[in-house]
């Protein structure tokens, strides 16, 4: 069996990140596994959330996957708060879970900033939460942009954590599938930092709802450099590195088929081109998860539904873990 778990959190509008580093690789997937695309909404809740806007970001989380090319026939589609059976894991796999392992989690440093004592136990304890999600339906693989990476990563040694401690070989390890070749899509403001929801800038992100004329916007605003010609430079020119893996994932051609089309060109129109590359991309599933968003009763029933099937795989897996456990 070869089954997939991921998730995306519902904490405001999906943007390239997501798509490039996430959706876009669960698309190509679905095909030759038994996938679960989870609306991650316990781990959104790990720093405050407005209920009204959690409630719509779920729906448009479900949207953006549909829109994307998730087929909700094929793939389970679901809510993780409708699943009760992860909170419960979670319970159970932190009863086992060194804190000396949660200490080294660098997402917390970076989300809980300067101010530890006042971060939540929940974002201390999410990589926790993000483990048993995975494990709760014996996932075989765990398809991730690379920020997640330190995560997967915890989520495999406290399956042998568990293993151990009850002397069984009942979790197997999942494997990480960080592919394409947008793994890490980065600011456009800032070629260092990684392109994410709660950046404070909107031109920052493209958003999978923006519209043509926001995308055009915020490409021409894009940070730039002086160099002449468009080449790939991590070190030299993060920018520019940045727009040209954007470019090549998005008209999925290879990057350095991209870097010698534009290797004497200027910034002007690469960016023209860029957007044009963009908007030819993400048009038709903005228009789709416009169609979707008009029909509120089609996604949630469909999130109910999906919700029984994971339920039922969840439950069965709880039983067995409680056995091993010694609760029965
Ligand atoms: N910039 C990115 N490049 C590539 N992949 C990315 N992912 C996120 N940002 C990028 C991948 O998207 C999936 C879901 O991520 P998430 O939204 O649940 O959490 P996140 O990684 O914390 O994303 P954000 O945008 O940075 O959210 P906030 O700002 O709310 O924390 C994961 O597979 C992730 O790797």
């Amino acid at each position: 069996m070869k089954r997939i778990f991921s998730g995306i959190q519902p904490t405001g509008n999906l943007h390239l990140g997501n798509y490039l580093g996430a959706i876009q690789n669960w698309v190509k997937l679905q095909k030759d596994y038994e996938c679960l695309f989870c609306i991650v909404d316990l781990h959104a809740i790990t720093v405050p959330q407005d209920p009204a806007a959690l409630r719509s970001s779920i729906r448009q989380t479900a949207a953006a996957y549909i829109a994307s090319g998730i087929d909700p026939k094929q793939s389970i589609i679901f809510q993780q708060s409708a699943v009760s059976g992860h909170s419960e894991l979670g319970w159970l796999l932190s009863c086992l879970t060194p804190l000396g392992w949660l200490n080294r989690m660098t997402q917390f440093k970076e989300k809980a900033g300067k101010d530890k004592e006042k971060a939540a136990l929940g974002l201390y304890a999410y990589p926790v939460l993000m483990a048993a999600d995975i494990l709760l339906y014996h996932a075989t693989h765990v398809p991730v942009g690379e920020d997640q990476k330190q995560h997967l990563e915890l989520a495999r040694d406290i399956a042998g954590a568990f293993n151990r401690q009850y002397n069984t070989e009942y979790f197997k390890l999942p494997e990480p599938q960080i592919l394409g070749q947008a793994t890490r899509v980065m600011s456009l403001r800032n070629g260092t930092k990684k392109m994410s929801k709660s950046d404070a800038s909107e031109f920052s992100r493209i958003h999978l709802s923006d519209d043509d004329d926001v995308i055009r916007g915020k490409i021409q605003k894009a940070k730039s450099d002086m160099e002449a010609g468009i080449t790939y430079d991590l070190e030299k020119r993060p920018e520019a590195s940045n727009l040209l893996t954007i470019m090549a994932a998005v008209q999925g051609k290879a990057r350095g088929e991209v870097e010698a089309a534009y290797a004497s060109s200027n910034f002007s129109q690469f960016k023209k081109d860029l957007a044009d590359a963009l908007i030819a991309h993400l048009a038709p599933i903005r228009s789709e998860m416009t169609r979707l968003l008009k029909d509120t009763a089609y996604l949630d029933k469909l999130l109910a539904e999906n919700a029984l099937k994971a339920d039922a795989i969840a439950k069965a897996n709880l039983k067995e873990i409680h056995k091993l456990i010694g609760f029965c």
